[in-house]
């Protein structure tokens, strides 16, 4: 157990998602879960440490985001860790927090007037509100002004295309090149 839990701790500190993810279904196999969250508390407090040395200074914004993971679902440590790379390279994060509605997202898109909506959604029954939420910022006449990027373990390319989202990305880091293709496009 203690093997698995160092492997974590390596791959944190190394900024490797997909071996922090490898490493963490190994420790969740070996029914390990309690101390899983605990981990997924210390690395919020961590994460809170992190961010004004990630962030730049004296820079000029790179864009605005609007960010939430999706009504229904309540994971937000994967929804964080973009939230935070967005924010290391100047974009400007207005996060909206979990299980926000889609009448918050509508609401706040047209109060902020965003670059880029960001949704987030960790659960196969949840991810559908992604489409509820484009539908909706489409229905409002919205659309047109906001590039939607979504992401998150179930959501893959292919279901982004389909819901209409302009971007996807697997993880936080690929996140940050996605928001910025998206700006540029
Ligand atoms: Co939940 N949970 N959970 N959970 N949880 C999963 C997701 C699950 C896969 C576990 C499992 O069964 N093996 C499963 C989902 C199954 C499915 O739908 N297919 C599950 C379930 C079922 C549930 C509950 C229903 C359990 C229950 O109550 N019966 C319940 C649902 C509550 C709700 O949301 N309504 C629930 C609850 C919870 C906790 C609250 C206990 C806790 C969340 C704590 C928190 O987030 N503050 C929790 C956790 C921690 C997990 C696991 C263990 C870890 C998720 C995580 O944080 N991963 C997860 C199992 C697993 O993944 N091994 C599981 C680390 C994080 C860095 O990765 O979030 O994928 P991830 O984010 C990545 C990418 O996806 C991407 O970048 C991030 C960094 O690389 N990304 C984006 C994410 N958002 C993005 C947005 C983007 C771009 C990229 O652009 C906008």
């Amino acid at each position: 157990m203690e093997d698995v839990l160092k492997k974590i701790f390596d791959a944190v500190l190394e900024g490797d998602f997909a071996g922090v993810k490898v490493n963490v279904q190994t420790a969740l196999d070996t029914k390990i879960e309690p101390a899983m969250l605990i981990a997924a508390r210390a690395m919020q407090s961590g994460m809170a440490l992190l961010k004004p040395y990630l962030q730049k200074s004296n820079v000029k914004s790179s864009g605005k985001v609007v960010i939430g993971t999706v009504k229904g679902d309540l994971h937000d440590i994967g929804k964080n860790l973009v939230s935070l790379m967005l924010e290391g390279d100047g974009f400007e994060i207005k996060d909206l927090g979990v299980d926000v509605p889609v009448e918050e997202f509508v609401r706040v898109l047209k109060e902020e007037k965003p670059d880029i909506l960001a949704l987030s959604a960790l659960l196969t029954t949840t991810m559908q509100m992604m489409k509820t939420t484009i539908d909706a910022v489409t229905a409002e006449g919205l659309r047109d002004q906001v590039k939607i990027m979504v992401g998150g373990a179930p959501v893959t390319e292919t279901y982004a295309t389909k819901i209409g989202a302009d971007g996807f990305s697997p993880d936080a880091s690929r996140a940050v090149t996605v928001a910025k293709s998206l700006i540029n496009s």
